[in-house]
């Protein structure tokens, strides 16, 4: 997906504020951070939503949250607490077409969100 912001940061052609990376998967911080901890974790693949994914990308998914779980523990939130987010299309705010995880932690947290 040329024209896909995020595959431009897996391909390295935009650089991002990159927490960390495997094989798979980039975790950078987000742009506009909702809470002291705003990390995006995405997979190298593009994956438009969530209604998107194959059942063959089930351990794609684990890996995200993985890389999800290694942010919080960088970031000193592992035992504090943290939340994971996908917003899956616009009435739920996905506001770009590339499967990311949200981790927000550092500030107490709402239930529910709005
Ligand atoms: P959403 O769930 O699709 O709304 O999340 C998209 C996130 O991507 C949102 O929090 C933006 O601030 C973030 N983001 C970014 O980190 N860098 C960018 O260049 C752009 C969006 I565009």
């Amino acid at each position: 997906m040329t024209d896909c912001l995020f595959c431009k940061m897996a391909a390295g052609e935009i650089q991002p504020d990159t927490v960390l990376e495997t094989d798979d998967v980039i975790a950078f911080r987000d742009i506009n951070p909702q809470a002291p901890t705003h990390v995006l974790v995405i997979p190298k693949q593009h994956i438009a939503t969530l209604n998107d994914l194959q059942p063959a990308q089930a351990e794609l998914v684990g890996k995200m949250y993985l890389a999800a779980r290694e942010v919080a523990r960088i970031d000193g939130l592992d035992q504090r607490g943290y939340r994971t987010v996908m917003n899956c299309l616009e009435e739920a705010g996905q506001s770009v077409f590339h499967l990311h995880l949200h981790v927000l932690g550092g500030r107490p947290m709402q239930w529910p969100p709005g």
